[in-house]
């Protein structure tokens, strides 16, 4: 069964989402297996957002962050990893299909509320790292 992560960022925790935002992919029949609510240390957000290291936006994206708590929490599931994606939206929330968590939710690319995996190996990568006791 593919498996994905998710997680919500400090701009939809901040702004008390985290139910409402759940709920969407509840709804859509998704099951969640591991759910927490942390605040992230500097080195596991650089880890997770390694292939970002260096761009324009890394430093301010490993700040933000770490700014606040996030909810971090495992979907399984068939074609898990594309349905979350699908539902998350377009990176840009400006792009993204209005009916979509981005497209609802935020303005702004660099506070875009969810993040989800992009592929088996980024999954298996980024769960390892959020869920290392699992
Ligand atoms: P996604 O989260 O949709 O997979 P990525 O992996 O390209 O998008 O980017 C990771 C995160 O880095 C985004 N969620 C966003 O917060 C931030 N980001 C990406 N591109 C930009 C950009 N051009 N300017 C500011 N922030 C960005």
């Amino acid at each position: 069964m593919e498996k994905t992560l998710v997680l919500i960022k400090p701009d939809a925790m901040k702004r008390n989402l985290m139910g409402e935002i759940i709920s969407i992919y509840q709804r859509k029949g998704l099951e969640i297996t591991h759910l927490k609510v942390v605040q992230p240390s500097p080195e596991l957000v650089k880890e997770h957002y390694k292939e970002h290291e260096g761009k324009p936006f890394f430093n301010n994206l490993v700040e933000f962050l770490t700014s606040y708590r996030v909810c971090a929490f495992v979907i399984e599931g068939e074609r898990v990893i594309e349905t979350v994606r699908k539902l998350n939206g377009a990176t840009d929330p400006l792009e993204a299909e209005l009916g979509t968590i981005r497209g609802k939710y935020a303005i702004h690319k660099s506070y875009n509320v969810v993040h989800a995996s992009d592929s088996v190996e980024s999954a298996n990568r980024e769960i390892a790292l959020w869920f290392p006791e699992i």
